[in-house]
């Protein structure tokens, strides 16, 4: 009886989502197995929505259940809409301190050696108390960066790496006193270095399919182990230059006022968000009987992970289960096995350590933390067994 109410309950809530898409939903249900039901998080936010504004999509952390989750559930945000770019005659133009200026079609990409691999993300602008809906993990297939900058023969006087969108927008940028009003296109770089990675992709196909235009179609920079922003959709323009890149994203959105504590002294520091910061959470309980099963992910930027502990009700530091399926630069799921569980509230929270023996700080500790960017704290998750 009580599971039969606990399926309905959750496809109502799902219905309510607009999430009902004959798959998803199979997939969702069909998870719980005979007598297993979802236990409710009590701290998420009650006015929780996955499309909040138009062209926006949160991923709604409570349904984590498989490494890949449909595509139509990975998380959207952009800064100046989507633009609607022919993949027909639509090119990538490769310019600045090259020796051969190239312009690339999506069937010129395709024709090149394709490489696919899993790669989550979140946006750096996630946040624990709004139960960080901008996360996705997907398959992504397209062609190595690398050796086209390659092809095109990178000239010694080049630095840095400019990847232009073809969104738009409208920005006043003030400099010496002076405001000016400049319409642009959505930029972001990376140094020559950091782009000449292997792994960094212009891809096109996601989880088997054409990107959508919501992820970027016809093709985007995928820079596994960076925090979304890197990741420039509707990718139009790359641009070699010998200086640093300043545009917005750059150098005034995304920058992480950071203090570190030097004798009795702070010394603060501004970064431009770049690499994801090791970060976990607690994302769905279920229980069958009186033990549950804890599962979350955890992001990196690629570095090796030493451990994932859960807590419960603030006692000892427990490892839980890394899943098999983890790659590199995917999220990486885990699961915990939390046993004799007695009805009640109950406070939960995972923290991730790198073989570098880093470990996900608390909330508390990023206090010297001033900007909202880049929020990888322990989150403390509540739920009320019954
Ligand atoms: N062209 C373009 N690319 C962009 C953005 C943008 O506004 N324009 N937003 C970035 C940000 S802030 C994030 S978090 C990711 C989101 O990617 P997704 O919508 O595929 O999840 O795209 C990045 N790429
Ligand atoms: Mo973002």
């Amino acid at each position: 009886m009580h599971h039969t109410a606990t399926r309905r309950e959750l496809l109502r809530g799902l219905f309510a989502a607009g999430l009902v898409l004959a798959e998803g939903s199979s997939r969702s249900l069909s998870a719980l197995a005979d007598g297993e039901e979802v236990v409710p998080f009590t701290d998420f936010p009650k006015d929780f929505n996955v499309a909040p504004r138009s062209g926006v999509r949160y991923f709604d952390t409570r349904t984590l259940e498989s490494f890949l989750p449909p595509s139509e559930q990975f998380f959207t945000v952009q800064h100046y809409g989507q633009p609607t770019v022919d993949s027909g005659t639509h090119r990538l133009h490769v310019t600045g301190l090259v020796n051969r200026s190239i312009e690339l079609s999506l069937a010129d990409l395709k024709k090149r050696p394709r490489l696919e691999q899993v790669v989550g993300f979140e946006c750096s602008g996630n946040n624990n108390a709004r139960g960080n809906p901008l996360v996705g993990n997907a398959r992504w297939a397209g062609t190595s960066l690398a050796s086209i900058l390659k092809d095109c023969g990178v000239k010694s006087l080049a630095r840095e790496v400019v990847f232009f969108g073809a969104d738009k927008g409208t920005e006043e940028v003030s400099h010496g006193g002076s405001t000016q009003k400049v319409e642009q296109r959505f930029g972001r770089s990376l140094s020559l270095e950091d782009a000449s990675r292997p792994e960094v992709l212009l891809a096109y196909e996601m989880n088997g399919e054409p990107l959508s235009q919501a992820q970027g179609s016809p093709f985007r920079l995928i820079v596994p182990g960076w925090y979304g922003v890197a990741n420039v959709k509707w990718l139009e323009q790359i641009h070699l230059q010998d200086s640093r890149f300043m545009g917005k994203f750059m150098a005034r959105e995304y920058v992480t006022l950071r203090g570190h504590k030097q004798n009795s002294d702070v010394v603060w520091n501004e970064t431009s968000v770049s690499r994801m910061q090791l970060k976990s959470m607690v994302a769905r309980v279920t229980r069958s009987g009186s033990s549950c099963k804890v599962a979350g992910f955890v992001l990196t930027d690629g570095t090796p992970l030493k451990a994932v502990e859960v807590s419960i009700d603030n006692g000892p530091w427990k490892p839980a289960t890394l899943a098999k399926s983890n790659t590199a630069y995917s999220w990486k799921l885990f699961s915990f096995q939390w046993q004799d569980v007695k009805p009640g509230e109950h406070t939960l929270v995972s923290r991730a350590t790198d073989v570098h023996g880093n470990v996900q700080p608390s909330e508390a500790e990023l206090e010297l933390k001033k900007t909202r960017w880049e929020n990888n704290g322990q989150y403390v998750r509540t739920v009320v067994v019954s």
